[in-house]
């Protein structure tokens, strides 16, 4: 038993050391703000019998070798002991102990008591408060794959992506160039017909003020101290496609998840990913209009904390319009979404007779199916971005969350109100 204690502890003290574990956090009585990869809020009933002597302490010896942090306790009389007359206790213990030691600690538990039962609750996701929690916003889907191509620098410039130094520059090759220089070319041309205002303008500045140009790959780091003074926003660079909930997570603090790599030269005009001609013409010239900028916060907001399915839903608006959307503009249809904006092909097509088209109405379009292989069944097309921000908010605010979440730019963190 000694040494089982002193792995333990000795797993604990490295643990200790090694990271700044998050303090514990916790909301209302029926709902748990869940911590990343920190502690956990366990609900846990147990049944001591007459027979177990003392058995309680020995319960308590737990709590304390697990460092378990004991949040409430109550003790009742015991099922049994209301039909047989004998004198056993029930409890019941909330406590918070670390996630990794959850399995341990209910098992050791069942070593000193009967009837060792959890009681779930309702558990709200871990999700960011502050600016530098994003450095925890990193669960890549799917990574840009270097052994395709040996001599892409990828792996030279992803490896000091966590820990919030300045945004890396990239020496692009030749090759790389090229591969922009096509693709701008390409797109370039027909941007003044297809895309709406706000992109123009974004781009024209671009071109003016940021090195914008078929000569160059822009740099990130330029580009994100032009859109922090245009609308607050900045870049930060990720090596793929983030999951879901931490891309939008990172859109509440006004922080843009960007791939810093290109698209193989062997299709330049088209990649089955994000990367850099798709982040830098499809959404930085967007990204610099302030109406657009504060419609991509809404959607992070309402993500903060949100169940699976509320996830999902908002993963789709965003789809259909910050990556698909249309917008009306002097009696025409014009395309404002970076997936649009970025495919010659998809901007031509949506923009043609053929596709259908549907108004803009988060309650519908949260819904719509989607396609990530080939162009999209449906558009949906926006009054405008005031218009859309507007019914956005009105759909955030009809999101069940136990508790409401208001950003602080100042601080560019995010005060966490319980609800009453
Ligand atoms: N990750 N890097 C990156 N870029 C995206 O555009 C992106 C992502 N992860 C998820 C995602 N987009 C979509 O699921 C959105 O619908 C949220
Ligand atoms: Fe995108």
């Amino acid at each position: 038993v000694g040494r089982k204690r002193s792995l333990i502890e000795d797993a604990r003290k490295e643990r200790a050391s090694g990271s700044s574990s998050p303090g514990p956090s916790r909301g209302g009585e029926n709902f748990v703000f869940e911590e990343k990869e920190g502690t956990v809020t366990l609900n846990i009933i147990f049944a001591l019998s007459h027979e177990k002597n003392a058995g309680f302490f020995k319960t308590g010896k737990v709590f304390e070798t697990f460092e378990a942090k004991l949040l409430h306790i109550e003790s009742r009389p015991g099922r049994k002991s209301k039909n047989s007359g004998c004198d056993d206790l029930e409890f019941f213990m909330r406590c918070e102990v670390h996630i990794s030691d959850t399995d341990i600690f209910i098992n050791s538990l069942k070593r000193v008591a009967d009837d060792v039962r959890t009681i779930p609750e309702e558990k709200v996701p871990w999700f960011p408060r502050k600016i530098r929690d994003l450095d925890k916003c990193n669960l890549l889907i799917t990574k840009y794959d270097p052994d395709m191509d040996q001599d892409h620098p990828v792996s030279v410039y992803l490896s000091n992506i966590a820990r919030g130094e300045p945004l890396p520059r990239v020496e692009y090759t030749p090759e790389e160039v090229a591969t922009w220089r096509e693709v701008y070319r390409t797109l370039r041309t027909i941007y003044p017909d297809l895309a709406c205002r706000q992109f123009l303008g974004g781009l024209q500045q671009l071109e003016r003020e940021c090195g914008y140009g078929e000569d160059g790959i822009p740099q990130l780091r330029e580009v994100s101290a032009f859109l922090r003074e245009k609308t607050g926003f900045q870049l930060r660079p990720v090596a793929g496609l983030l999951s879901a909930r931490d891309f939008l997570a990172s859109l509440a603090f006004r922080v843009f998840q960007c791939t810093q790599y290109i698209r193989h030269a062997s299709a330049p005009m088209h990649s089955p990913e994000p990367d850099c001609c798709h982040e830098l013409l499809g959404h930085i010239p967007m990204l610099a209009d302030k109406e657009f900028a504060q419609f991509s916060q809404e959607i992070g907001l309402a993500s903060l904390g949100a169940s699976d399915e509320d996830i999902e839903r908002l993963s789709t608006l965003y789809w259909f319009t910050v990556e698909f959307g249309l917008c009306k503009q002097n009696g025409t249809v014009k395309a404002y979404g970076a997936g649009l904006l970025s495919s010659y092909g998809e901007l031509i097509y949506a923009l043609s007779n053929e596709p259908e088209y549907k108004p803009f109405n988060p309650e519908e379009t949260a819904i719509q199916p989607y396609q990530d292989q080939t162009f999209q069944p449906v558009y949906f097309v926006s009054e405008s971005f005031e218009d859309a921000k507007i019914k956005m908010r009105r759909y955030s605010s009809s999101i069940q969350r136990p508790f409401s979440v208001r950003y602080d730019p100042f601080t560019c963190s995010l005060e966490v109100l319980d609800q009453p």
